[in-house]
């Protein structure tokens, strides 16, 4: 997952990465940018009722506001080969205070 970094843009000097963990603020709209590299994949939050499929070649925007934080499953819902049995994640769902704090310190980790 790429994050935008301070400024709040992608495909800036300050964007980063974080390995198979999607973290957001409680209450405020969230958008995902979606690319593949390779085949179909698809980006599937259950509990958040959205799914989304993922095309090479294609930035495909998919958007939801959580309601309550907490840890939810993320996994990728498209038979995509023979990976997709470890195509998951974890999406963290922050209250604001907290995800201030979580970007803070992923940025600064970034960094180094
Ligand atoms: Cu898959």
């Amino acid at each position: 997952m790429t994050y935008p970094g301070a400024d709040g843009q992608l495909g800036t000097p300050d964007d980063f990465t974080v390995r198979n963990q999607l973290h957001v603020p409680v209450g405020r709209p969230i958008v995902v940018h979606l690319s593949s590299e390779d085949v179909i994949h698809s980006f599937y939050v259950p509990q958040f009722r959205v799914r989304q499929d993922v095309v090479p070649g294609m930035d495909i925007k998919a958007w939801f506001q959580p309601t309550v934080p907490g840890t939810y499953e993320l996994g990728c819902s498209q038979l995509c080969g023979l990976g997709h049995y470890r195509m998951r994640a974890q999406v963290y769902v922050h209250t604001p205070e907290e995800y201030d704090a979580w970007m803070k310190q992923a940025a600064q980790e970034a960094k180094q």
